[in-house]
């Protein structure tokens, strides 16, 4: 599906016309697109933000080529789609504005739900790439929720999780590892407790939100949890729900962070990779029955502001019902 902005302001006309109109592509069946014909900074218009935010509440993870973006410009360019939050809650040695990442995740997760106010969107470019490999996947948690049996949709409706960033390195997440990299990612201890199933709040979708930081289920035995918890993981990550973007130079690309989990793949054995992100604040989850997430210990009031929802004009709906 490819379509295009239609009714740019008068203020933005010389730049359209010189411009090829923003379009959006289509990459998978369910998540994953790419933008062309906006050049990402601080100068975006309010169409082309509008647009952006569209595009990403349909397709969860959108991809732009050839922005050669600096880091000034990918901090202007996030301060117009929202408001930036910390480098991370606890991870400040890179910078306070933004977190350089060498390496790869290579496990799944939501970025940063062990606070309360879950980063809404995550803005990802491209520093230093290796030869081969080093792709990131993301998976669409509003489509796994939706493709929910009615018992497990019932079951995941009234669970809630903890979540925390002491979570379990010893259960091979996060291969990269270093106890420096751990000692910094450790040293406040947040635990919050999210519901398994939030209300998104600007498109009002359904989302499943686990992902690598979640330690239990309130209530069950860790058995129960281990096997739940494997049971929801296995229908977000199954491959028919994923998108894989090969890194180019100059590669952005933004996801909503509210409605993906994402896996960056550590298969290019020593070579160097380095990628660096900006996050935007998000609102407080809340639950099918109203409820909103409760902080367990930490406090992220220094990390992030927490975010007001504005409305999404033109939205039509997630990736997997178009
Ligand atoms: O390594 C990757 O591709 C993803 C890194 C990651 O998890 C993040 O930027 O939040
Ligand atoms: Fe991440």
């Amino acid at each position: 599906m490819t379509s295009t902005l239609t009714a740019p302001t008068e203020n933005a006309e010389a730049v359209r016309n010189a411009a090829p109109a923003p379009s959006v592509t289509r990459l998978g069946q369910n998540i994953g697109a790419r933008v062309d014909g906006i050049r990402l900074g601080g100068d975006i218009t309010d169409d082309e933000v509008e647009f952006i935010r569209t595009a990403l509440a349909a397709h969860k993870a959108v991809v732009f080529r050839d922005q050669n973006l600096t880091d000034e410009s990918q901090y202007a360019f996030a301060q117009r789609l929202g408001t930036p939050t910390q480098a991370h809650p606890t991870v400040h040695s890179t910078g306070l504005e933004r977190l350089t990442l060498e390496g790869a995740a290579n496990s799944w997760h939501t970025d940063v739900t062990f606070v309360d106010r879950i980063p809404k969107i995550s803005i990802l470019r491209a520093i230093d790439l290796p030869p081969y490999g080093g792709a990131t996947i993301w998976a669409n948690t509003t489509a796994a929720y939706k493709a929910l049996p009615e018992p497990l949709r019932i079951l995941a409706d009234n669970l809630w999780a903890t979540h925390s960033n002491e979570y379990d390195y010893a259960a091979g997440h996060q291969s990269e590892d270093n106890s420096e990299h751990r000692r910094e990612f450790t040293r406040n201890v947040f635990e919050t407790e999210h519901p398994v199933v939030h209300v998104h709040p600007e498109t009002g979708e359904r989302s499943l939100l686990l992902g690598h930081f979640v330690k239990g289920f309130t209530g069950l035995k860790p058995r129960e949890f281990q096997d739940l918890f494997s049971a929801f993981q296995d229908r977000i990550t199954k491959e028919d729900n994923t998108f894989r973007w090969n890194w180019n130079d100059g590669d952005v690309v933004l996801w909503d962070n509210h409605a993906t989990q994402h896996y960056g793949v550590k298969d290019f054995g020593d070579h160097h990779r380095k990628i660096r992100r900006v996050t935007l604040a998000g609102a407080v989850p809340t639950a099918v029955g109203g409820e909103r997430s409760r902080i367990i210990t930490g406090d992220a009031t220094d990390f992030s502001v927490i975010d007001e929802p504005r409305p999404l004009v033109g939205y039509l709906g997630d990736a997997a019902d178009l």
